[in-house]
């Protein structure tokens, strides 16, 4: 167990919790990682988690304490506030609030993906495969040169879109979802961040393993499309 004043309570599929781990990363923070079976909460983890959520970002304080907080938002916000290191977030206003426009429309394309990985049957999962066509149109719409979402500095927008291409990036080692074909400037930057450090470091080497079997244990229609 590390001295790690700050502790990231995580599960291995979490695109949330990723966020968290990537922004820590961009920060150069040293911290510690425990995981938790989401399908057996401990009691010690329901006493801490208000939502019974992951993450949660353990903070120790001076006086021995530990803080909580919840909500992946809230904990990349207080890490851009308390950590040095590259700022996450534009330092204008206006562009601060327009990342967080994006970084709620990441969350919404995250909901879609639990029905698309879920989804049982062939109407089911084109329905959600149509909703990711629409939303990256509108992402592509807004994508300049790159290499990331605004340009030359990787921001938390990054962090969160970073996790939703993971899953296709397993997913099209089963069945081409065919998402990104039209979609010159996604794919370049899906590209980039697959590639980024702090992104690859997110996960344990098992990812695609654990996201596979959870498939399976869903009786996911895309494990059909590919048989
Ligand atoms: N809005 C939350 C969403 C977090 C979330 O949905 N976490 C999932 C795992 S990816 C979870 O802990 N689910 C357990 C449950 O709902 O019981 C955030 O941004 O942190």
């Amino acid at each position: 167990m590390s001295n790690a004043s700050l502790i990231l309570i995580s599960h291995h599929l979490c695109p949330y919790v990723q966020r968290a781990a990537i922004a820590l990363a961009e920060k150069d923070v040293l911290f510690e990682r425990r995981y938790v079976d989401l399908s057996a909460k401990p009691d010690w983890f329901l006493a801490i988690s208000p939502l019974g959520k992951v993450p949660l970002l353990i903070v120790k304080q001076d006086d021995g304490t530990d803080a909580v907080l919840f909500e992946s938002a809230v904990i990349c916000e207080y890490l851009e506030e308390t950590q040095p290191g590259a700022p996450l977030h534009p330092a204008d206003p206006l562009a601060r609030a327009r990342h967080r426009g994006w970084i709620e429309f990441g969350s919404s394309i995250l909901s879609d993906l639990w029905g698309f990985e879920t989804a049982r049957d062939a109407a089911g999962y084109e329905a959600k495969r149509q909703a990711f066509m629409d939303k990256f149109g509108r992402v592509e719409a807004e994508l300049g040169n790159g290499p990331f979402f605004a340009g030359a500095a990787f921001s938390l927008v990054d962090a969160v879109f970073a996790p939703i291409f993971r899953y296709f990036d397993v997913f099209d080692t089963i069945a081409p979802t065919g998402v990104f074909d039209a979609l010159p400037r996604v794919t370049a930057w899906r590209n980039t961040l697959a590639a980024r450090e702090s992104v690859r470091e997110a996960v344990t080497d098992d990812y695609a393993d654990r996201l596979k079997a959870f498939l399976k244990n869903h009786d996911a229609w895309l494990l059909k499309t590919a048989a």
